[in-house]
């Protein structure tokens, strides 16, 4: 609590009167040129997939340089940590569906390194996996990843080494950024569009991992036995630091809009850790995409949830005039940093927050009525934790095993499988699936369809079952994305026979 009251006090206030301050002496130069930009604005509005700005023009070359970095989150808050090129988010890679791509990858470091493109369908040999047996990226050396991208939609890189008990590897570290694949179609037009990622920083080892399950789905618990362990658990990780892109909450600029504006947003989470909600006072997210695909049935919600590795795209109609935070309705998350400022044009008082209504998250929502053949073929994922299975940290098992599986999940290609996640912990655990994209068919008791994703977080003692095509010849992983749990045995490598 200490640090993230420190952040608040030391941070937040400060930093907003001084850009009051600021504002108020410059007066109105600093005015006109925001009205100017705005203008501009105006007449170029920016649409899902063909925004307006150079830094965002599709090429086919990109390198990316992995090096230390220092992100300024606030005035006196700087993290030292590893990003590409000199920053951390990295650069936007903005692509264009099946035009092949050149990724130069020049790692600056001592330590080898991999980039995983995240929610593309790529051959396992540029997918950024060792375990799939992608080719490292040397220490102090380069490596090239040549691919062509598809699906159209919002997806995101980031490392995927091993972090182990190592807080500073791994994706603890700033190395990732979005990475959007431009399509054919446009599926509407926006004022203003903007890509936020949320992130923790200064990540520790605790025994008393944060609790954020009021906010979980309640729902049924399928998968909760009859007798529960009672053994003491291992070490988690956690972090009282958070951020938006690079800032804490009220150390950047804010957002700043105009009565009736409609605002397009692209919410990635970052994090190694933890699975995150979102809200904004007297607006609510009209949620088109999920992982980058576009859903069936668009709705609006108080509350996005993302775990680990999630996007949502999401609309929010500026309809409620004032200073208002977007962020983490937990206060300490909020106050630890975890919200940005959206500030309505002429409108001056401190960032208003009032906390959202209650209301679980819920992907079928977004569905359509269950339609379509059953798979025939079925696979059955079991997840159990055994506390302190690996030392002082808890270890995972799929099916009773540890990875690597050898012989549990061959794939027939050409084949439509039904895969049925099973969930004995006390965790909701984001599970992402490489190279392939996932129908959610049943979470929560509900069924549904349409609902395409590449990470889908089972809720605690829950059960979920998706389909999926094995098109995609290879070694392909599973994990979950809460880096921990990965490295101490939350995987399996599906292989095709
Ligand atoms: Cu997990």
């Amino acid at each position: 609590m200490g640090r993230c009251a420190n952040l608040v006090e030391d941070c937040f206030f400060p930093l907003f009167m001084q850009r009051r301050d600021f504002l108020k002496t410059v007066g109105l130069a600093t005015a006109s040129t925001r009205v100017l930009a705005q203008q501009q604005m105006q007449m170029q509005p920016q649409s899902f997939l063909a925004p307006t700005g150079s830094e965002d023009v599709a090429k086919t070359d990109f390198t990316l340089e992995i090096a230390p970095v220092t992100v300024e989150l606030a005035a006196n808050r700087i993290i030292s940590t590893v990003g590409y090129n000199g920053i951390s988010p990295g650069p936007r890679l903005r692509m264009k569906e099946g035009v092949p791509v050149t990724v130069n990858v020049i790692n600056k470091t001592d330590v080898p390194e991999y980039v995983h493109f995240h929610g593309l369908l790529i051959p396992s040999d540029v997918d950024g996996s060792e375990e799939e047996g992608t080719p490292v990226v040397p220490p102090q050396g380069s490596r090239r990843y040549q691919f062509t991208p598809t699906p159209a939609g919002t997806r995101w890189y980031h490392t995927h080494t091993m972090s182990m008990d190592d807080l500073h590897r791994g994706s603890f570290t700033g190395q990732f950024g979005f990475l959007i694949v431009e399509g054919a179609s446009n599926p509407g037009r926006y004022d203003q569009e903007h890509y936020l990622a949320l992130r923790d920083w200064e990540p520790y080892f605790s025994n008393q991992a944060m609790d954020n399950d009021d906010l979980d789905p309640a729902g049924v618990q399928p998968e909760r036995p009859a007798v529960m362990d009672t053994r003491q658990p291992g070490l988690e990780v956690q972090s009282d630091i958070y951020s938006i892109n690079d800032k804490a909450l009220g150390a950047g600029e804010p957002i700043r809009v105009r009565p009736g504006d409609r605002v397009l947003f692209h919410f990635l989470n970052a994090s190694a850790i933890e699975n995150r909600h979102l809200a904004m006072p007297g607006h609510q997210f009209n949620v088109i995409a999920l992982d980058g695909n576009p859903v069936p049935t668009p709705a609006a919600v108080d509350v996005l949830m993302l775990g680990p590795g999630e996007r949502i795209d999401a609309w929010v109609e500026m309809n409620q005039s004032g200073v208002w935070i977007l962020g983490a309705p937990e206060d300490p998350v909020r106050e630890g940093g975890l919200g940005i400022v959206v500030e309505y044009a002429n409108q001056h008082r401190t960032p208003q927050w009032t906390a959202p209504p209650k209301s679980a998250w819920d992907y079928t929502i977004f569905g359509k009525p269950p339609s379509g053949p059953v798979p025939t073929e079925k696979l059955d994922m079991l997840f159990e934790k055994v506390p302190r299975g690996a030392g002082k940290f808890n270890s995972f098992t799929v099916n009773g095993k540890s990875y690597p599986h050898e012989q549990e999940f061959m794939l027939k290609q050409g084949t439509r499988y039904r895969l049925t996640f099973h969930n004995r912990t006390d965790d909701a655990h984001p599970l992402h699936l490489h190279r392939h994209q996932l129908e959610i068919v049943e979470i929560y008791g509900k069924a549904t369809s349409g609902v395409i994703k590449d990470t889908v977080v089972v809720p605690t003692y829950g059960r979920a079952s998706v389909d999926f095509t094995a098109d995609q010849p290879g070694p392909t992983l599973f994990h979950c994305h809460i880096q921990q749990h990965m490295d101490y045995g939350f995987k399996a490598l599906l292989r095709y026979a």
